[in-house]
């Protein structure tokens, strides 16, 4: 069981780490994005997933300490990128908690500030649930930094419970289709049509659409016919620490 003074003790230590997944853009075949993951180097359980411990930071304090470590090193990274040339936006995955208590635009700021880093270098990720429950707090939030040109995602698009009226008045860039859609895309005719209607709207709407949890080829093959911009998932590369990705950056897929 990880508890709060574990936490509190692993930030102290520096035992947290961001792994990266690279986001392929189908018409370009370049990498055009990656999202950074959390990742606990326990010295006793190694490897930790962030679902057995973000739970227990967002009911402490210590997602907010948790969070800015997060955005700090991620913004880090993206500006060592930025310096190389690499033309690629760097998402990260916004807590609750974050976004609660009106600390993240300052956050952010201060963040971009520290590294001198371009805005549209930096993307946010938000979950469907998470923008729905907070509508009053999250648009006027999210027009701030669309005003600075920080790129906003919508996450595990399809699995909240958003109205497409809502989604109307939501100034974001991209829709991620979640992974639950696409895992049997090429064997159940029903997800190839959720996929491809939320395609068709996204792109109405003048919004980019993602598709996670790739995994096959198969997979790749029907997200081109059906249109959809960017596809993220194992069949690309798993998440893996900066260094390990950087081929990726430099080849074409
Ligand atoms: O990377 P993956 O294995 O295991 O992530 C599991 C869950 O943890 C996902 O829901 C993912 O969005 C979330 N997660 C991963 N990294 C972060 C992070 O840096 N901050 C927050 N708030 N959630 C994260
Ligand atoms: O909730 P969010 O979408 O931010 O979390 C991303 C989660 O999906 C992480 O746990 C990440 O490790 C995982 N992930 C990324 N690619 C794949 C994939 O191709 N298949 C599966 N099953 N999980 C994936
Ligand atoms: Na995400
Ligand atoms: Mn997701």
């Amino acid at each position: 069981l990880l508890l709060e003074s574990d936490i509190r003790n692993a930030l102290e230590k520096k035992e947290f780490f961001l792994t990266y997944q690279p986001k392929l853009n189908m018409a370009t075949a370049e990498i055009e994005g990656v999202e950074a993951l959390i990742r606990w180097q326990h010295p006793e359980h190694g490897i930790v997933s962030p679902i057995n411990f973000i739970p227990a930071a967002e009911a402490s304090g210590l997602i907010l300490p948790l969070s800015e470590w997060v955005l700090d090193e991620a913004c880090r990274q993206a500006k060592l990128w930025h310096t190389q040339g690499y033309k690629i936006t760097t998402a990260v995955n916004i807590s609750a908690g974050h976004f609660n208590n009106g600390k993240l635009l300052e956050d952010i700021d201060k963040t971009l500030k520290k590294y001198n880093l371009p805005a549209e270098c930096l993307e946010i990720e938000i979950t469907e649930n998470m923008m729905m429950q907070n509508m009053d707090v999250i648009i006027p939030m999210l027009k701030a930094l669309k005003a600075r040109k920080v790129c906003i995602s919508i996450d595990d698009f399809g699995t909240g419970y958003s109205s497409f009226a809502y989604l109307k008045s939501l100034p974001v860039d991209t829709l991620k289709i979640d992974r639950s859609f696409i895992k049997d895309l090429h064997h159940h005719k029903d997800d190839i049509h959720i996929v491809q209607a939320i395609t068709n709207m996204a792109h109405k709407m003048g919004l980019k659409v993602v598709a996670e949890g790739v995994e096959e080829q198969e997979h790749c093959q029907q997200l081109c016919s059906i249109g959809c911009d960017v596809v993220q998932g194992y069949y690309i590369s798993r998440p893996e620490k900066a260094d390990n990705i950087q081929g990726l950056l430099d080849v074409a897929y």
